[in-house]
């Protein structure tokens, strides 16, 4: 090879060289993107592809190198043992953290798996209060946990909605139970009476055995520990049996697609539910900047916990930032004390994980759509 052409091929070497001096940060994410509830894990997804799209327009550069994070998604299925399958997965690809998962019975155990790994975990949905108190450095969330969501929903069961009999359903699972739970304890608390308990499970389609029993109570007001897949036939199913009573629920049943679940058996102000979340007025204009965003990009309505989603994945690239390090040993000490201004409202995390200051949202529905009554901080 005459000097001129082993210049060119030096040059053209040169020419690709960048793609090989930029780093590729893996992160995973887990949710159920098959099964009844498969549109929130969906909703999930996008949230969290949103933000990788976002963070690689930007060419972040960490500990001298330009990065790109690739977005490893996982199906869980809603399922414990499919969880922690997909979380040996993403240990096994040596991810640099995980987002998720979305559901308390899958986000506990496969959180073992990360904390052997010394793999940072921010779930944005999972809310069983079990996840941050079992001591592992890497579990965080960034929402409210069950007993502020069944606590508040009790007290607002007594003290405002004015029910005197309460009936409680729940699913069974971790997520379900737990927060039924705690609505029960503080209906009790606030002086409200329970006239039935009854469960199901998360896959059930026919609730006439449990609302014909409770129908006999007499019930002004059934709350369902649950998700929303569940509660909307469960509606349906209140209807026809004529038990006419006001519902409510946690965070899992409180998503845009409940109205469509239920179809015409739920009334005007009959459900109320709570977000395990919440933004001020202050922040509402960042919220509804997002909401728009993603209507652009996904075509599709947020269900619930995408603003979440999003949120998570750039606190853990900016605790990654603030460490110049993407190895999660170096990070993890940075998440621990992040500070960081989300859509979401402002993210900190207490010795738990759990988020400082969880705030939640009180919604209701009308004319099949979803309304927001409050904030509570
Ligand atoms: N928080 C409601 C849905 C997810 C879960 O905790 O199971």
């Amino acid at each position: 090879m005459n000097r001129s052409l082993l210049t060119i091929a030096i040059l053209s070497a040169l020419a690709s060289a960048p793609a090989a001096a930029q780093t590729v940060v893996k992160i995973g994410h887990v949710a159920p993107l098959t099964g009844a509830i498969a549109h929130l894990g969906k909703d999930n997804e996008n949230g969290a592809k949103l933000a990788i799209e976002e963070l690689n327009a930007k060419k972040i550069k960490i500990g001298g190198k330009e990065v790109s994070f690739e977005l490893l998604s996982e199906d869980d299925a809603a399922d414990p043992k499919q969880g922690t399958a997909a979380a040996q997965k993403l240990v096994d690809a040596k991810v640099a953290g995980v987002i998720g998962h979305l559901n308390s019975g899958t986000t506990i155990p496969a959180s073992r798996l990360y904390k052997d790994a010394g793999i940072p975990q921010i779930s944005p949905s999972a809310t069983n209060p079990k996840y941050t108190q079992q001591g592992f450095a890497t579990a965080f969330r960034v929402v409210a946990h069950d007993g502020q969501l069944g606590g508040t929903l009790g007290r607002f069961a007594v003290k405002e909605t004015k029910a005197t009999s309460i009936a409680i359903i729940d699913d069974r699972t971790a997520y379900g139970q737990g927060v039924a739970d705690e609505f029960e304890k503080a209906v009790k608390a606030a002086g409200g009476k329970i006239v039935g308990r009854e469960y199901t499970n998360d896959k059930a389609t026919d609730f006439n055995a449990v609302l014909t029993k409770l129908k006999g109570a007499k019930p002004d007001l059934v709350f369902f520990g649950g998700m929303d897949a569940v509660a909307g036939p469960m509606l349906r199913q209140m209807k026809q049996l004529g038990l006419n009573a006001k519902f409510m629920g946690g965070d899992g049943i409180c998503t845009g697609e409940l109205a469509k679940l239920a179809g015409d058996a739920m009334g005007d102000g009959q459900v109320v539910c709570a977000e395990a979340g919440g933004v001020t007025a202050d922040k509402a204009k960042a919220m509804d900047d997002f909401k728009a965003k993603f209507k652009t990009k996904f075509n599709a309505d947020v269900q619930i916990y995408a603003p979440y989603v999003y949120d998570a994945t750039m606190v853990m690239v900016a605790a990654m930032q603030k460490a110049n390090s993407t190895d999660p040993k170096k990070y993890l000490p940075e998440l621990a004390k992040i500070s960081h201004d989300g859509v979401t409202g402002k993210i900190s995390f207490d010795p738990k994980g759990d988020i400082k200051n969880g705030a939640l949202t009180l919604y209701t529905y009308k004319a099949g759509k979803r309304e927001q009554m409050r904030v509570v901080q």
